[in-house]
């Protein structure tokens, strides 16, 4: 079968120069009506579901005790989609809104957590097993 592999989203994490997180997004074109049904990780690499929640959402990375990037913004109707992109066997994160918008549950490497941002505003996250993660998703 030649379109098999992967519906998925395939994300690589690397450090820019400066220091800073940037996120390189390859799409793996094909075929895409099977939705993978658990994301999984090798190496560095992050992969999500390719499926209605998370096409051309704004993708944040949960690596080592951060959020990547600290700050999205989103137009109202935009979807941000959170990874765990720590590595196998390490810390379960969450997303869980500062006020009462949201809270991911607990994340564990590999998973995914969708969200919706309808209203516009300046919405401040962080994490709960780790309250010194933090981060805001700005919708406009
Ligand atoms: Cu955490």
């Amino acid at each position: 079968m030649s379109c098999m592999p992967t519906c998925t989203q395939l994300f690589r994490t690397h450090h820019a120069v400066g220091g800073a997180f940037a996120a390189a997004l390859l799409v793996v074109a094909g075929c895409c009506s099977e939705r993978t049904t658990s994301p999984t990780m090798a190496g560095g690499e992050c992969r999500i579901p390719l499926d209605p929640s998370t096409i051309g959402a704004t993708v944040v990375f949960i690596r080592d005790f951060a959020f990547h990037p600290s700050s999205v913004t989103v137009p109202a109707g935009g979807r941000v989609v959170w990874v765990n992109c720590d590595h196998s066997g390490s810390d379960h994160h969450t997303s869980t809104s500062d006020g009462p918008a949201w809270d991911s549950g607990l994340l564990a490497p590999g998973e995914v957590y969708a969200r919706r941002f309808d209203q516009a505003g300046s919405f401040p996250y962080h994490c709960e097993p780790h309250p010194s993660m933090t981060a805001t998703v700005l919708v406009e």
